[in-house]
């Protein structure tokens, strides 16, 4: 199955980020980006990709001590990014460092249970709201909009294993479907350890 770790945002945070995608939608040239689906909003860790049922059960110990030496931490959505001119998110502002390290330590806990995980890319904490559905989307007017935007402060609590499954329908602008499939509390105590 295709997996990936993720940190989940609360439900309120969500629904503002919702308001501020509505009017997104609003704007000119919005066609022109497939949106993701609200339901699956989440901030990936580690992109696993797909993972033989047989790693699962150290997959889930691995995760879970990552978990374990991870204390909860403060987050806030904040702004808008790109990724050229495919990908249109929002960023995250907070304890960014332990974010990182959370990201760091799911990556380490896939590759230590077997998952083959690609070469590092630097990690860049986001949160995917659209992609350009052709060449030459201009994504200014939507990072224009989502410039000022300041999400409220939450807590991450918890490291999420999540399932992606793909559309098979060919329905254009179908999303994946998201499953959580295992959550795990942080519960370091702070002191920084590998
Ligand atoms: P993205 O939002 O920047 O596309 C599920 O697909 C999640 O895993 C998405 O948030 C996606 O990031 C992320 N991801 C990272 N690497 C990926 C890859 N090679 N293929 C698909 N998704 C990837």
């Amino acid at each position: 199955m295709r997996l990936f770790a993720a940190v989940l945002p609360p439900p309120e945070g969500l629904t503002e980020l919702g308001h501020v995608v509505d009017r997104l939608h609003r704007l000119p040239g919005a066609d022109g980006l497939r949106w993701t689906s609200r339901p699956g909003w989440h901030l990936t860790l580690a992109f696993m990709g797909e993972v033989d049922e047989e790693l699962l059960p150290e997959l889930r110990v691995r995760l879970a001590r990552a978990a374990h030496r991870t204390p909860p931490f403060p987050l806030r959505l904040h702004g808008g990014g790109h990724f050229g001119r495919r990908a249109l998110w929002t960023g995250v502002a907070g304890d960014l460092d332990e974010l990182r390290l959370l990201a760091e330590r799911a990556d380490a806990a896939a590759r230590r249970s077997g998952v083959p995980m690609e070469e590092h890319r630097r990690y860049q904490a986001h949160l995917t709201l659209g992609r350009a559905r052709g060449e030459g989307v201009d994504l200014h007017p939507f990072l224009d909009g989502l410039g000022g935007f300041e999400g409220i402060r939450w807590q991450a609590e918890e490291l999420a294993l999540v399932r992606s499954s793909l559309p098979v329908s060919g329905v254009r602008g179908e999303q994946p479907r998201y499953e959580t499939v295992g959550a795990w509390p942080l519960e370091g105590s702070g002191a920084q350890s590998g």
